[in-house]
């Protein structure tokens, strides 16, 4: 932020951190579930948003431009709308839900669908940037990261002092540079940070992260050198079994990528005293069809 940057907001931020006792966890083993999708979009994208989109008006950009698996899309149609930016969206055909797309579209932003996956996605708004003279609101946009770190600052705050470990979806990283880079700066370096992908990344169900190639690989590893922690990779079933018992167990409905946080952390074995902050990155009514769809394991 700058003395002549905008403030673009739709209150994101300040969400929930709350308590899960009902969790399978070791004795002793605190869980907190940090719930992103009471964000204004349902999703932690728009922390971030909120500024990239701000520095985009400040720039005097016209337009902004992203590919998204939908919740970057529903995030950067909104806050474009609410700036009096054009938004345009790039996304592979089949992938973002009915809902995330009924975000972006009635909000009047230009939806582009294309053959192919998500990198394929990705590399036509980069190619569409540059052709129209609009700015990337993709997770590549430093904006973007600067916004998201506002987490684990709250994290903090919310806590008094730093989680042991914290897990979260694991899609292009963005959010885990993100984790990591307001950890640093807040003066806490050391925690185990758990990105958790899909096993099967190009075909999981969990659409949101159904991402063959994550852009932010390597500052993710170098992230996690510094702070501590590695990359566990979960299956479909797994997701399912963890999105099911956060709704049943805790009441909380999330989107089945975000329940891969519960589903990469074994919390019988961790150690009496430790801390857990899952954190949950998009709201269950993102994707109501996931009730039909994500089966019960075994039937
Ligand atoms: C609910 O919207 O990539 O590892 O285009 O929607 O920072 O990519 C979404 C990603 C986790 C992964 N949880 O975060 C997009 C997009 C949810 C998500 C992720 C996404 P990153």
């Amino acid at each position: 932020m700058s003395p002549s940057t905008p403030i673009v907001t739709l209150g994101e931020g300040s969400t929930p951190l709350l308590r899960a006792a009902r969790l399978s966890a070791a004795p002793g083993v605190e869980v907190w579930l940090k719930c992103e999708g009471v964000n204004p979009t349902g999703s932690f994208k728009d922390r971030g948003m909120a500024l990239a989109v701000a520095k985009a008006v400040e720039a005097g950009a016209r337009a902004v431009v992203c590919a998204s698996t939908g919740n970057t899309a529903a995030s950067a149609a909104a806050y474009a709308a609410r700036a009096g930016l054009e938004a345009i969206v790039v996304h592979a055909a089949g992938g973002p839900s009915s809902s995330k797309l009924a975000q972006v579209r009635v909000t009047g932003a230009r939806l582009v669908e294309i053959e192919g996956t998500f990198d394929d996605a990705f590399a036509a708004a980069e190619e569409l940037a540059e052709r129209e003279g609009a700015v990337v609101v993709n997770s590549t946009n430093p904006d973007r990261i600067e916004g998201q770190k506002t987490a684990a600052l709250e994290i903090v705050e919310q806590l008094g002092g730093l989680p042991d470990v914290l897990a979260l979806p694991y899609g292009g990283g963005g959010n885990t540079v993100a984790y990591a880079k307001g950890f640093l700066e807040a003066g806490f370096p050391a925690l185990e940070i758990v990105p958790v992908e899909a096993a099967d990344r190009a075909a999981t169900t969990a659409s949101a992260i159904r991402i063959p190639t994550p852009v932010h690989r390597a500052e993710v590893e170098d992230a996690l050198a510094r702070s501590g922690g590695a990359i566990v990779s979960v299956t479909d079933d797994e997701i399912a079994m963890a999105w099911r018992s956060l709704a049943r167990g805790e009441g909380v409905f999330c989107e089945p990528a975000s329940a891969a946080a519960l589903a990469g952390v074994d919390l019988s074995s961790l150690a009496e005293g430790t801390r857990v902050v899952l954190v949950l990155t998009g709201h269950g009514l993102k994707d109501p069809d996931a009730l039909d769809r994500l089966r019960e394991p075994g039937s």
